[in-house]
């Protein structure tokens, strides 16, 4: 596989290389079989048993079922706001439920839609998540008011810290109460089972470029039976619930992208966990560092790590001058000078805050580049400590 061996790419919560495999199924359904789905002539109708395989895969990788809706859109950042938008279009707006319930630790995509929507009138509570850095059963059944919330949404897995969600008993109690119930899992599928036949959610978005598919390609379920107002409004593609000509080699490619997931699941859990484990107690042998979250709640890829008294973008430019990529936090976050809200709510100091660095693996990261890591690692925090007037290497 082509891939740029100098450097090690530890940053897949970000995004993804594109699995060749997914390349490869892509390839001619851009030059050879072009045609617009929605085209009556053999250049429309040619592609379409690819298309439904791309679809079948796609229930079948989530566990849908044939009455449930899968919409085709540009990325989970469409999706959440499809959501939100939709259901403040379709409830809030007529009342009586006027309320969202989401978290503080969301994607922006999702906290910024629900800012949005507060000045169009809707209610949003941001609940807190607890010691463990996950909103819990007792926190919802707290916030909770069937009365008046619409919709609760919180994400499967957090981007930064990898935490992941109870999101079958968040979902269950949502259901037991009448209350729709959105799940972000985007950073879930591909490293822990999402199975919607199990987990009663009612919304669930996905995004391909992080499970080895393309970018600018993502996925909304939408339970049977229930009604979402459109996002974008235009010709019937998506039984009018999405306008726009479906992208036919990104859905073909996503189709197989989360068939692979799938299919990698075992080995995520073993193989890229181990790595994790490895580079984790890597960093936690150097003095005077943490990591965010206990290992077993976390998704088997992601390590959020706190190095006292060293800046987080320069160990960043640090490893990348050595040829390694990490973020500091959420890649679209990367130029904001606000404090990480992910650490706010977790009650994180703000010492700690500045300092924190993600590493994110994939199943094509290897033991080799993890060791390099490691070393790389362990030379900025000694050069950059070396040069801190705040860190205080007696204590
Ligand atoms: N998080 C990160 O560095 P798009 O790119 O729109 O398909 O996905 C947005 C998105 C939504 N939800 C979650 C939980 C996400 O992690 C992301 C993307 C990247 O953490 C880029 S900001």
């Amino acid at each position: 596989m082509e891939r740029n061996m100098d450097r090690i790419y530890l940053d897949s919560n970000a995004t993804t290389i594109v699995d060749p495999r997914v390349k490869e199924a892509m390839d001619p359904f851009f030059c050879q079989q072009y045609g617009n789905p929605n085209s009556l002539h053999s250049f429309g109708t040619e592609v379409h048993p690819a298309m439904r395989l791309a679809m079948d895969r796609l229930y079948c990788g989530i566990g849908a079922g044939d009455q449930d809706d899968i919409i085709i859109n540009g990325c989970a950042s469409e999706g959440n706001n499809h959501v939100l938008k939709g259901i403040w279009f379709d409830m809030i707006r007529q009342g009586p439920k006027n309320e969202i319930l989401t978290t503080q630790v969301e994607h922006p995509c999702v906290r910024n839609s629900c800012a949005f929507l507060e000045t169009l009138g809707a209610k949003v509570t941001f609940m807190p998540v607890n010691a463990d850095g996950i909103v819990d059963a007792e926190t919802l059944r707290r916030f909770l008011h069937p009365d008046r919330t619409a919709l609760v949404s919180v994400m499967w897995a957090n981007n930064e810290t990898g935490l992941i969600f109870p999101v079958r008993e968040l979902a269950e109690i949502c259901r037991e109460n009448g209350v729709l119930f959105h799940t972000d899992a985007v950073q879930a599928i591909g490293k822990v089972p999402v199975d919607v036949s199990r987990v009663p959610v009612d919304f669930l978005t996905f995004s391909a470029h992080k499970f080895h598919g393309p970018k600018g390609v993502g996925g909304l379920f939408i339970r049977k039976g229930l009604k979402l107002a459109p996002l974008l409004h235009g010709g019937e593609q998506m039984g009018g619930k999405r306008a726009g000509t479906v992208n036919v080699p990104y859905l073909v490619g996503m189709g197989v992208a989360m068939e692979l997931a799938v299919e990698n699941l075992a080995f995520e859990d073993s193989a890229v966990r181990r790595l994790r484990d490895r580079l984790e107690d890597a960093i936690l042998a150097i003095p005077d560092t943490l990591v965010v979250g206990r290992r077993e709640l976390r998704t088997p890829n992601t390590i959020l790590a706190s190095f006292r008294g060293i800046e987080g973008e320069a160990m960043i430019w640090d490893l990348n001058a050595a040829g390694v990529a990490a973020s500091t936090g959420s890649a679209c976050a990367s130029e904001s000078l606000e404090p990480n809200p992910t650490f706010v709510a977790m009650c994180i100091s703000d010492d700690l805050a500045h300092t924190g660095i993600r590493f994110s693996l994939s199943r094509f990261t290897t033991a080799e580049e993890i060791d390099q890591a490691a070393a790389a690692i362990r030379r900025s925090a000694e050069r950059l400590r070396g040069i801190s007037s705040s860190y205080d290497k007696g204590k």
